[in-house]
């Protein structure tokens, strides 16, 4: 009569606990090693957890959409294929290994269920100091979180009551700043529904998308610049050598390594390119971490991150990034894979998109948006005069965080990007 009791298992160093999004099996339902349970969801990824082992399943504890802590009973599996009144056996932890992350946009998006008034993500420990120290939900949500995405960590709560406690006499700003805060969010203008409007309920990962994007802007002000690169050299390069490196590595070559090889060259010269904001610090990032954004089949986005992109030659970004993007389009990732990342790169380009202004993967300061590839009449200067000659051209779109890059620096990080495009060696050796 042995059982196994499924536990809420541990996603990632600094998770606490996690919400049961979906469940894959039902009471009485018989599972073999590897069935999928059920779907977690975290602040930093959503996994789809596996069963660890064969056996009925007799008891589910926890309805979706119930948040649980790391480590407790969630269901129990009957091994011998026999229901049972109780169990005892404590179950292991289920490996990374197993999981899988169903899908996330970035490390630092967030859920709360005990949040009204946003979805902020605070982490027990905050939330207990704040209960202690009598700090209000309208506080909290004023603070200004130094954590990736914005967190409010222990350092940010304790800065905010020790500068209450300063301005003690003043507590009229801090009021009214917490109030303009609450303010900011606007309520959202009322839509009207007609007979024959469709409702679509956001699924999980759209809703944590959908906060990202309104939490960056709302985070840094982005500007977008636009240059425009001749790239024949690196199209006829890769025209040359597709088939060849194919057959070498096993592995196709597209242009996406090297954008994210002229990208990791740049950031290593424009290292503030590289960097995130910590409340009135600048926190320049040693690694180079390229995110790149990756369309999924359901339409969802999600950015698994090619780590010291800089350390690796064409054949290592190739590798990476095939790998990477199959992984992401077959919900393969490990959580480690969207974590860490330093800059972004969106190729829209891949569907047939010129010129964009991409919004920023919060706590990164700056994305590139690489468009298409095109054929184009181009005037060449020739010792025996201008002429017009077909020429591959892209657009490349940087957004960044006019916080901490201006314009000055935002535009020479792009044009050199542009520069080592243009300037790819054509006889390089795969
Ligand atoms: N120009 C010309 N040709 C291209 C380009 C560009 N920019 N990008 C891809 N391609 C070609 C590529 O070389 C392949 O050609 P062949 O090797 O000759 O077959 C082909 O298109 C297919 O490439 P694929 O997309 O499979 O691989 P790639 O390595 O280029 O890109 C990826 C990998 C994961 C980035 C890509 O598959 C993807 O998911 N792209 C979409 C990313 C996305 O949705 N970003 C969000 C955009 S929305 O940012 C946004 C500003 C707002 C609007």
């Amino acid at each position: 009569m042995a059982s196994f009791n499924i536990v809420m298992p541990k996603l990632g160093e600094s998770i606490q606990e996690g919400t049961i999004t979906k469940w894959f099996v039902k009471e009485g339902d018989t599972v073999e090693e590897d069935d999928m349970l059920f779907e977690v969801a975290t602040d930093k990824v959503d996994s789809e957890i596996p069963s660890p082992v064969d056996g009925v399943i007799t008891k589910i504890l926890f309805p979706e959409e119930s948040l649980v802590a790391v480590g407790e009973v969630l269901a129990v599996i009957s091994m011998d294929g026999e229901e049972e009144e109780s169990t005892s056996e404590e179950a292991p932890e289920i490996p990374e290994s197993k999981r899988t992350p169903a899908a996330s946009v970035n490390e630092e998006s967030s859920v709360d269920e005990s949040r009204k008034l946003s979805n902020r993500f605070y982490s027990p420990l905050v939330k207990t100091i704040a209960k202690e120290e009598n700090v209000s939900l309208e506080e909290l949500e004023a603070i200004e979180g130094s954590g990736a995405g914005g967190r409010v960590q222990k350092k940010d709560i304790l800065t905010f009551l020790e500068n209450k406690a300063k301005a003690k006499p003043d507590t009229k700003q801090i009021a009214t700043s917490a109030t303009a805060s609450a303010v900011e969010r606007k309520a959202p203008m009322p839509v009207s529904i007609g007979s024959e409007d469709a409702v679509i309920e956001m699924d999980r990962v759209r809703k944590l998308i959908a906060d990202h994007m309104v939490m960056s802007k709302q985070v840094s002000p982005h500007v977008t610049s636009v240059v425009e690169a001749d790239v024949t050299e690196l199209v006829l390069w890769r025209n040359k050598n597709k088939n060849a490196f194919q057959e070498k590595y096993g592995d196709k070559i597209t242009f996406m390594p090297i954008f994210t090889e002229a990208v990791a060259a740049a950031l290593a010269e424009y290292p503030l390119v590289n960097s995130s904001v910590d409340g009135d610090k600048i926190i320049m990032k040693k690694n180079i971490n390229v995110g790149i954004a990756v369309a999924k089949p359901d339409g969802n986005l999600i950015v698994p991150v090619i780590k010291n992109a800089e350390q690796k030659n064409l054949v290592g970004l190739s590798k990476e990034l095939n790998r990477l993007a199959n992984a992401a389009r077959t919900n393969k990732l490990d959580p480690s894979d969207i974590q860490g990342g330093t800059f972004t790169i969106t190729n829209f380009g891949s569907f047939g998109n010129i010129i964009g202004t991409p919004i920023i993967s919060q706590p990164q300061v700056a994305i590139l948006a690489t468009g298409i590839i095109e054929k184009k009449p181009a005037v060449l200067e020739t010792p025996s005069g201008d002429v017009i000659a077909i020429r591959h051209k892209m657009y490349l779109s940087l957004s960044y965080d006019h916080r901490i890059i201006d314009g000055a620096l935002g535009g020479a990080f792009l044009r050199r990007i542009a520069d080592l495009l243009e300037q790819f060696d054509t006889n390089r050796a795969i």
